[in-house]
Parts: structure tokens; sequence; C-alpha cells
């Protein structure tokens, strides 16, 4: 039992790190050391910060072993500098990063093969594990993003992802009443996941699908952009400062709105998911829409709740692992999937590809169940708890499954578009 774990977590580690290899090996040392927009860290950053924070959880702390590097913590210690001051700091240089990486990764393997999993330092130190595999993956997601902003020819590569194999669209009615939201059992679910607790929800509609690019295009062709009555104070300021015009990435030709991906130029693709957009975006298209985007608590129950059993699932399909038929993750392809092709990935209500292609805004702050406990430290979640975050929910096609589940929660400025956001949107129904 223990030895099968230990055999699933280093495999986990290793798929994790060959992804890590593909997005810092794609690019010559000079992208990899020069920053691609103030909003993202430099590629070899994240590569030793990766390592650091391996070194810190599992070699220091897990494996009680001497430090490797103690010097360069606070380089990567990511509340000591901001992205955009990364640059000037005395990192570790490309060849450097990746010594140091592996360095920590034998020092890892080692510990896992004597550390004891059984009884309660089962559930810690496998969960230490499980959380640095989510941690790698997630900056594998962050450097996915810096390579979108990056300017010059394509260097990743992937199939398109697979086409509509159903009509989908309009929305579907969730019923009112309780569920269990977040998890007390997920085995690798992050603090402020935890724990399950009922909510009471009332009567809501939800769209089926995500909102394409064909109507967000509508929005943006009937002059959303240009009309402060679909934005909110905060979001018209922002809109008006930073001169939005159109979602991240697109571009306007005679022959209509293109959008560039990784490298690559081409018109829209009329529905897939819309990408790039900011909740201040999302929120504009909704009002426009005559509709708003759904809570968190109501995302939650569209994506779980399964009505003939009254239970939550562990993901919208039921409660088996995402595998390619479920779900457009993990970097698979380069792009979101039109809406419709994923139908063995709906929830028992008819709900679509809630879970990858677009992270999805939700109208929610950030903040903390009831009976939260931070764990491992503070500063994973609960620092970040409050107003000035907004929740995504259901990952991206750059996230990896390992990081991905019905309770996950992302979060972000409302300002912020360079991840991989879109939305979904809802309405309250008429009082009968
Ligand atoms: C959960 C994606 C908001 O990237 O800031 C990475 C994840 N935390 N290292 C982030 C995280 C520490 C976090 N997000
Ligand atoms: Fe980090």
């Amino acid at each position: 039992m223990a030895d099968d774990l230990r055999q699933r977590v280093a495999t986990e580690l290793e798929r994790t790190r060959r992804r890590s290899a593909v997005l810092t090996d794609a690019v010559d040392d000079g992208d990899l050391v020069k920053q691609h927009s103030p909003l993202m860290s430099p590629l070899v950053w994240d590569l030793a910060h990766i390592g650091n924070q391996e070194e810190l959880w599992l070699v220091r702390d897990v494996g009680g072993r001497e430090p490797v590097r103690q010097d360069i913590d606070h380089l990567y210690d990511a509340f000591k500098h901001a992205r955009r001051d990364r640059p000037a700091l005395p990192l570790l240089g490309p060849a450097e990063a990746r010594a140091y990486v592996a360095q920590v990764r034998d020092k890892a393997l080692d510990v896992l093969d004597r550390v004891r999993l059984e009884g309660r330092q089962l559930i810690d130190n496998a969960f230490a594990f499980g959380m640095i595999v989510q941690h790698e993956q997630q900056h594998d997601e962050t450097m996915l993003a810096t390579h979108q902003l990056r300017v010059g020819p394509a260097v990743l590569s992937a199939p398109p992802p697979p086409e509509a194999q159903a009509r989908v669209g309009g929305e579907v009615l969730v019923p009112a009443g309780s569920f269990t939201m977040g998890t007390s059992t997920e085995a690798w679910a992050l603090d402020n996941e935890r724990p399950a607790h009922d909510v009471f929800v009332d009567a809501f509609h939800i769209d089926v699908a995500p909102v394409t690019n064909a109507q967000y295009a509508a929005f943006a062709d009937d002059g959303g952009y240009d009309d402060e009555r679909w934005w909110t104070t905060e979001g018209w300021r922002h809109r008006q400062e930073a001169g939005l015009v159109a979602p991240l990435h697109w571009s306007r030709d005679p022959s209509g709105w293109l959008a560039t991906e990784f490298g690559r130029t081409a018109p829209i693709v009329p529905d897939a998911p819309v990408v790039h957009v900011s909740f201040h975006e999302a929120k504009a298209y909704a009002t426009w829409a005559g509709r708003r985007l759904p809570t968190e608590a109501e995302w939650e129950k569209a994506a779980r709740f399964d009505p003939a059993s009254g239970r939550s699932r562990r993901y919208p399909w039921g409660d088996e692992d995402p595998g390619p038929e479920h779900a457009n993750l993990g970097q698979r392809h380069l792009s979101p999937a039109p809406v419709g092709a994923y139908p063995a990935g709906a929830s028992p209500l008819g709900v679509h590809q809630l879970i990858g292609d677009v992270w999805e805004w939700v109208d929610s702050d950030f903040a903390a169940y009831p009976g939260f406990t931070a764990f491992p430290y503070r500063e994973y979640s609960e620092v970040f708890f409050g107003p000035d975050y907004k929740v995504l929910r259901g990952g991206s096609f750059g996230t990896d499954p390992a990081a991905c589940r019905g309770t996950f929660r992302n979060w972000d400025y409302p300002i912020r578009r360079q991840i991989f956001s879109g939305f979904r949107t809802a309405r309250t129904p008429e009082p009968a």
C-alpha cells in the first residue's frame, strides 16, 4: 500500500517535471531570463522557484535534511519581490537553475523512498508530496501564460482540440435546495477547498456551455466596450484606464476578429469559449446579455450536485479522475475546445465543459469556507481572502488534472486577463 503510493507519487513528480522541461526547453536562454510582461516572472524564476519550494517542503520539512541552497531562499520567495522586479535579482541562470532543480529532485526522491507513509504520517507526508506536484503544475500553467505573452515565432505545438460532437447551448435550471460544497475527503485538496459544508442555493438557470468567441464578439461589435451601462463603476474605470476594446490577444482585421495564440494568428473560432477576459469584461458581457455571472456556490452546485443521489460528485461526470474524453486539461491542446466537444464530461443536469477549456470567473470574492483552517501555511490562501480577489473555477486547457477538481478554487484580481480566463452566465428565474 505504502509502496504503491510511493510509486504513484514518483510517477506524478516525473510526469510534472517533463512538462516543466517542455516549457523551459522550448526557448533559448535569452527568452528564459527575459521578462515577457511585467505581469509575469522570467521563466527561469518559475523554474528555480519550483525547485526551491520542493527543497523547503520535501527536502527540509518532510525529510529533515540539510538545506541545499538556503542562500537563495529569499530570491524565490514570492512575497519578497513583486513579479515586475524579479528580472533585476541575482537569479540563478538557466544552467544553474536546471542543475538546482535536478539536485533537489534527487534528494526529494530519496526522501520519498525513506519517508513513513503509515497512519497519521501517511496523510501529512503524502499531502506534502501532492502539494508539491500541484505547485509545480500551477507554475507550469503560469509559464504557459508567459509563453502566450511572448512575442516571436511559435515554439510550442500540440494537436488541435476535438471538434464538437453535440450541439450545446441555452441554459438549464438547477432546482433550489442544499448541496455539499467543498470537501473533507479529497486527499490532495488544498486548505481553501475544505471543509465540506452544506449550502442552500436558490433555484437558478446556468449556461450549458461557456460563453463563446462568437457570442462575445457580438457584445464587442454591439459597442459593448463603449457603453457604460453594462459596466460596474470599478469595471468602467478600468476599461477607460486600460483602453480595453476586446479580449487580450484579439485584433481587428477587415475580415473579422483575429486571435493570437502562442505565436500563431488566426480568425477566432466562433464556437470555442472566449478566453483572456477579465472579471470586469465577463460581468459587462453578462449585464449586456440581460444575465449575470453565477456565484461560486451556484457554479459548484452545477458542477457537482447529482439530483438522483443528492450527493456531490468529485467531478461533473462522476467520481473518476479526468480522462481525455472528459475534459480539455493538461496542455494536451493549446486552446479551448469548441462547445459540445466533451459530452462525456457533462454534469447530471447537462452542463458541459465546467472542467477544463477556460477558467470561469464567478461573482464571488475569495473567502474562507466555514471551519477553514490554514494549512500548511497562511500564505497559501489565507492572506488572499477578502474583497480584492475574485474566484475562478474549473481549470483551463493549461491546467493539469492533478491541480483540478470539482472543488478546486483559483483566484485573481478582477482586472487580470493574461490567465486562461473565460466565463459562463446565469440568471435568477422569474417568480411564478
Ligand atoms: C492559486 C494560481 C492563484 O499562482 O499565485 C503558486 C498558486 N501559490 N505558488 C498563484 C500558487 C503559490 C496561485 N494561484
Ligand atoms: Fe509558487
